[in-house]
This record gives C-alpha cells, structure tokens and sequence, in this order.
C-alpha cells in the first residue's frame, strides 16, 4: 500500500509540473471524492490497528504535497500567462500616433493675411468698422451723389433710411480720418453686401480691402508706388503695372490699376483673355470734398486711396473660375489650398 501511495504521489507530482492548463482536472483526479487518495484511505480498512495512523499520516502528506504543488503549479502558470499577455499587448508609446486630418485657414483668409502682411510690411496698420454702417458713411461722405446708381435700393442692402449694409469698406477710411489726423497708413479689409443675383462672378456678401495714405506732399507716383510693390508681391517679381482713367465719386483722378499678366508675362494667353493685363483693382487721390468732409483740409494735406476684391486676386491668383466655390465649404474644393 505504502508502495501505491508513492506511486501515486510520483504520478501526481509529474503530471502537475509537466501541466500546462487543466489543473482542476488532476485536483479532482487525485484528491477528489472519487480521487485516488480518497480510494486509498477507504482501502485502509485492511490494515492493521497499528498501521493505520501511519498510514493515515503518509496519505496526509502526499495529499498535502500534491495541494502544496496545485496552488504553486496554478501561480507560476498565472504568472506565465500574465507575461504572455503582457507581451503581446506590448505598447511602444514612442511610435507616431494615428494622423488626425489636419485643417487650414480658408483660401480667402489666407489671401486676406497675405495682402495684409504685405501692407503692414509698408507701415500701413489695419482698421476695422461695422458691417452694418449709416448711409453717411457708405455715400454721403465719399461724395457718392443721392441719385447715384449705387444708392438705388436695386444695389445695396437697406435697413432702413438711414442704415445699411455697408457696400464697400471706404465708411471705416471715413471713420479713420475722422478720429484720427495724418499723417494715415490704413488698410480695411472685411466683408461688403451688394444686393446681386448669386452666379459665377457676383455674391452678394463679397471681401475688398481697400488702403488710403493721407500726408502733406501726397502723389499719384505714391500711390503707383505702393501698388507696384504690392503687385509684385502677390503675383510675383517680373510684374508691372498699369494705370488706365476711370471715374469713382471719392477720388479724383482715378484710376483701374492692371497688371502684367503672370501666365504669359504680357504676350496673352487664355488667362488674360490674349490682353496681356489683368484687371485688379482701383485707386485714385482722395478726393478734395471727402477730406474736407472728414475735416482735413485738402489744401495742406493729400492722399491716395484703393480698394480690391479679395475673392478676384484669389481667383486670379489660383485660376478659380465660380466665386460661388468660396462660400459652398465643399472640402473637395478647400482641400486643395
Ligand atoms: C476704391 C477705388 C478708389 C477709396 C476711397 C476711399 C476714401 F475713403 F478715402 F475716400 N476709400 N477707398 C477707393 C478709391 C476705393 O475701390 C475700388
């Protein structure tokens, strides 16, 4: 019997440390109701008085050896699992993380920052003022006559007699040079509202920046200047500019400022429509009533004044040919800028 039990315990000792999973499946093959040492002890009946608590005490220790090899058996297999686990979730925290897709500013707004650094680059500084402005200062002041086309209800959004949304951004030059004396350097960039049908080439909520300088000694060779510079810059080093006669209101002369065309450097192509030039803006010096107007008198001082739509240098500048494309946030469209 002694020899059984040794056997037993051997076999049970193997057999758990070559074990891999299923220990509950030897717990209650050897130590289990109807496990072997159980069968021993009940087989103990054949023994003598006197053997019995020996043997009674061997069968103790083999079952309390083979518990003892269970619960270490069942750690170190926790433990190797753990590791397994541990390793194959391994995290490298220094590899890249998953690329968000990444936003940019709006092609108008980077057009509108790109003309802004160049003129703050000339020392001009930049004035803002309402959207929704006083009639005084959308026409009256700029010597836009009352019968003029672009007071007609037809052109500009009211809000009543004396209130609209203003239609260009000339009203904050008026404001400038109203609270402040020159010598001025302001460029006014922001949004405008003309009442046009939508379609390729017309919105009716648009962008303009618009520049005026007044000082003592003021010329037309400043403002041509200015906007050579500034042509340069946007459509690149080799670009003239040309001045042809035009008529506005609030300057005197004025001008329509082209410049060279980019494609072909001037030779024409399909660009500028085989011209050579390309239609950017207007300018002209202030007239002498608007300064009088805003209590600057035109006889000590002088200036220059332009303006521009920021959605046609854009367009120009990036052959977009439906200005309708700037407002429809289609990503097919923002995405290539
Ligand atoms: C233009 C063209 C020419 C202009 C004039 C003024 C002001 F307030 F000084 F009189 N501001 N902007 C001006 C001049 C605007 O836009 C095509």
């Amino acid at each position: 019997m002694k020899e059984l039990l040794a056997k037993i315990k051997k076999e049970a000792l193997e057999q758990i440390e070559d074990a891999n999973a299923d220990l509950e499946e030897l717990r209650v093959r050897y130590l289990g109701k109807k496990g072997e040492l159980t069968a021993l002890l009940r087989g103990m009946g054949a023994l003598s008085p006197e053997e019995r608590p020996k043997m009674g005490q061997l069968v103790n220790e083999a079952r309390e050896s083979i518990e003892a090899a269970l619960s270490e058996k069942a750690a170190a297999l926790r433990e190797k699992m753990l590791e397994r686990k541990l390793a194959s979730e391994k995290l490298d925290v220094t590899l890249p993380g998953a690329a968000l897709p990444e936003g940019h500013l709006h092609p108008l707004t980077q057009v509108q920052r790109e003309l802004e650094d160049i003129f703050i680059g000339m020392g001009f500084s930049i004035a803002e003022g309402p959207e929704v402005e006083l009639d005084y200062y959308n026409f009256q002041a700029l010597n836009i006559p009352e019968n003029h086309p672009a007071r007609d209800t037809q052109d500009t959004f009211y809000i009543s007699d004396k209130v609209l949304l203003r239609s260009q951004t000339s009203p904050v030059q008026v404001r400038t040079m109203e609270k402040q004396r020159p010598p001025i350097r302001v460029i006014s960039p922001g949004r405008v509202y003309r009442s046009d049908a939508l379609d390729a080439t017309h919105s009716p909520l648009f962008h303009q920046l618009e520049g005026l300088v007044v000082d003592k000694g003021i010329t037309m060779g400043d403002l041509k200047g200015t906007l050579e510079t500034f042509a340069k810059r946007v459509f690149g080093p080799s670009t003239r500019i040309r001045f042809r006669p035009h008529h506005f209101p609030f300057t005197e002369p004025s001008v329509e400022v082209d410049v060279s065309c980019f494609v072909c450097g001037g030779c024409g192509c399909r660009l500028c429509k085989n011209e050579g030039w390309i239609e950017i803006l207007g300018a002209g010096m202030v007239h002498p009533f608007v300064l009088s107007n805003c209590d600057i008198d035109p006889e000590v001082y002088s200036g220059f004044a332009f303006g521009l739509g920021l959605e046609r240098i854009a367009m120009t500048k990036y052959g977009i040919d439906d200005i309708r494309l700037f407002y429809e946030n289609d990503e097919r469209f923002l995405e290539q800028f």
